[in-house]
């Protein structure tokens, strides 16, 4: 899914943030892969100011809604609940 395209889903829907399947791995964020594995991460998005691993406790990533830019990545902490956002095929119909 492009950025563009996802962003505009998003716009949509009334949720304030998504986890997107990323983690710091040994200060290193990665992508989580659908097969199990960890991917580099090459594109970021972070808002300004992030990550800030704010008390040492935050080693996932959202995205969040906001105004200006109106998406942005953050890193939060793991355990917070939040809707998922995940790479699929076009006609993948497995969730
Ligand atoms: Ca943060």
């Amino acid at each position: 899914m492009s950025n563009t395209l996802c962003y505009l889903y998003l716009a949509n829907l009334q949720n304030s943030g998504w986890w997107i399947g990323a983690r710091r791995m040994q200060g290193e964020f990665k992508w989580q892969s659908v097969t199990g594995g960890w991917g580099t991460m090459t594109y970021t998005n972070w808002y300004n100011g992030q990550p800030d691993n704010y008390q040492g406790k935050e080693d996932c990533v959202q995205i969040v809604k906001n105004e200006s830019p109106p998406f942005g990545w953050n890193d939060n902490e793991c355990g917070v609940k939040l809707p998922f956002l995940c790479e699929a095929t076009e006609n993948y119909r497995g969730f």
